[in-house]
């Protein structure tokens, strides 16, 4: 078969069963766009490359399997580059296709040329530079093969426009890859970490966005309630085990509940699963779980003793680890450690002020979550409000909390959401955004619009980039500079001129109502939901600082 270098792209994109490409088209890369006409691939039109590449995120970070975006060369790809960065702190199953320059003209400083793979290593799994067409039958499903195996990641091809254009004499379309999971883990090191378990008096579990990553949050919850393990969640896999499990000690860390860090303070065996001990996890983290011995189990063997020395390190994916550990820890009661646990969670409750009124943040986001129900994909952007959201979202599935978590990328809520409900159609998606992260791919509402999707989009607008201006507050003096906004423009009025229908909650006589309004209209939907810009994120653990060192 003869066919084009392009043609093989969609080509073998189909056979990988992608049936959706957001991307931007450009010189470099029109003979692709041509062989997509040609394709059964959809093509979604976003209008920046960066809303693109978070729109494969949300399709990526919700199915599991590798999101594909396509940039044209220059400015296209470099566009693309945060969400690369996000997508490997994320560990996000990502492949971005990007135009370049025609090979002969490479190093000419041609119109729109940029060294794509060196910019992007370090933001990668992997980026492979296209010499060839006849490459493309090797790179093509290495790139998916890489970027969704073991721990995921992204990976860049960068594709001349005349490898694009350059047939390839006797070519097959290869096949389709499946992902690879991390190895096993070794039953040895299982046996020993199931005795360090029954040993232990006050164990805690510690799982993060692994967890999520391997669909294991049924095995997880098995383990914590046949070894009595309470569980604390990072960011990333919130909702592995839901608010009202009685195991659950909700989210650790710098907005965690006191209790939370508490108990981790008094543990004397740490089970981390899928976590990277972040520092926004661990606080200061030579303070961090002092009291413990640690079992670190990771996809990924360079998390291994990275942050923390691990009494006993397992590489394995979290799935095959959790489902081991399950099968080799005796089941226990631990009747008094489960009692101090009760008594922290008493003593150092997570205070959610203002929980039963909708004006408020907690109230809106309990509201919201009374109304969207259980199976909703969330997503949010970056500040105060993505950790109002994270402490107080009644979350059951994680694999549908989609946030910014290594990165934490201001103007990821609403691209993701278009992604998630693209994956996810006819469930509902909610984007919580702040003000100031929606403005930053705002320009993706144009995308929302011509889509349709089931998308409602909820601003808690203070008119400040709140979570800068609360940090000032805190540890500036008061000294507010650069993060309040002068004049706010109308959201509303933008997303009516964008054909998103909106409410506005501050001309709203029952706030509860007019949501509820909101969400029964079927498409898109703003909710602007004005926020006192004195609302604070608490506790919080100054960056730095132990996690016991709270501010409450
Ligand atoms: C791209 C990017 N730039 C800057 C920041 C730093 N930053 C973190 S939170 C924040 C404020 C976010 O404001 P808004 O979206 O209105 O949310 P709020 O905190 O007010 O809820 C800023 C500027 C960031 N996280 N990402
Ligand atoms: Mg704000």
């Amino acid at each position: 078969m003869d066919i084009t270098g392009a043609q093989l792209i969609t080509r073998f994109l189909e056979r990988q069963g992608v049936a959706l490409v957001p991307g931007i088209p450009g010189g470099a890369l029109l003979p692709l766009y041509r062989a997509l006409a040609d394709s059964t691939l959809t093509h979604i039109l976003a209008r920046h490359e960066q809303g693109a590449a978070f729109i494969a995120h949300g399709l990526a970070r919700v199915t599991g399997r590798a999101g594909v975006v396509l940039a044209t060369s220059g400015p296209g790809v470099t566009n693309v580059v945060t969400a690369l960065a996000d997508a490997k702190m994320d560990s996000v199953p990502l492949v971005c296709i990007a135009g370049q320059v025609p090979r002969k003209m490479i190093g000419t400083d041609a119109f729109q040329e940029v060294a794509a793979v060196p910019m992007a290593r370090p933001l990668t799994k992997a980026a492979f530079h296209v010499g060839a067409a006849s490459e493309l039958l090797e790179l093509l499903p290495e790139a998916f093969r890489l970027a969704e195996s073991g721990r995921p990641g992204p990976v860049l091809l960068d594709i001349p426009k005349d490898v694009q254009t350059e047939v390839i004499h006797g070519a097959w379309i290869p096949e389709a890859v499946q992902p690879a999971r991390a190895r096993r883990p070794d039953p040895a090191l299982i046996a020993q970490a199931a005795e360090m378990i029954a040993a232990a008096k006050r164990p805690v579990l510690y799982l993060g966005g692994g967890v999520t990553q391997a669909r294991a949050q049924a095995a997880a919850q098995r383990l914590a309630e046949r070894a009595s393990l309470p569980a604390t969640t990072t960011l990333m896999a919130l909702g592995t085990l839901p608010p009202e499990h009685p195991l659950a000690l909700g989210m650790l860390g710098m907005h965690g509940g006191r209790y939370t860090n508490q108990a981790i303070e008094e543990c004397d065996l740490l089970i981390a699963i899928g976590a990277r001990f972040d520092d926004r996890a661990t606080g200061r983290s030579d303070r961090f779980a002092p009291a413990a011995r640690v079992i670190h189990i990771d996809a990924d063997p360079r998390e291994l003793h990275k942050i923390r020395r691990a009494d006993l390190a397992i590489c394995a994916d979290a799935g095959y680890a959790l489902e081991a550990l399950e099968q080799a820890v005796p089941p226990v009661l631990r009747t008094q450690w489960l009692e101090r646990v009760g008594e922290l969670r008493r003593e150092r409750p997570l205070l959610l002020p203002g929980a039963d009124d909708p004006r408020r943040p907690y109230g809106l986001i309990q509201a919201v979550g009374r109304i969207a129900g259980p199976d909703a994909a969330i997503t949010t952007d970056v500040g105060q409000h993505q950790m109002w959201v994270a402490q107080s979202y009644p979350f059951s599935r994680p694999e549908r909390w989609l946030t910014s978590g290594g990165l934490g990328t201001m103007g990821f809520g609403l691209p993701a959401a278009i992604g998630a409900a693209l994956a996810l159609l006819r469930t509902p998606v909610v984007c919580f955004t702040g003000d100031g992260s929606l403005m930053m791919n705002i320009q993706e509402l144009a995308t929302l619009a011509e889509l349709q999707l089931d998308v409602k989009i909820v601003v808690m607008d203070n008119a400040a980039l709140g979570m800068v201006r609360q940090q000032q507050q805190l540890f500036y003096q008061s000294r507010f500079s650069g993060s309040l906004y002068a004049q706010p423009p109308s959201l509303t009025a933008i997303a009516e001129a964008f054909g998103v229908p909106a409410y506005d909650l501050a001309i709203a006589h029952d706030a509860e109502r007019a949501l509820r309004a909101a969400f029964a209209r079927p498409g898109p939907v703003l909710i602007r939901a004005p926020i006192q810009a004195g609302e604070l994120v608490l506790p919080m653990v100054a960056p730095g600082a132990a996690n016991t060192e709270v501010i409450h």
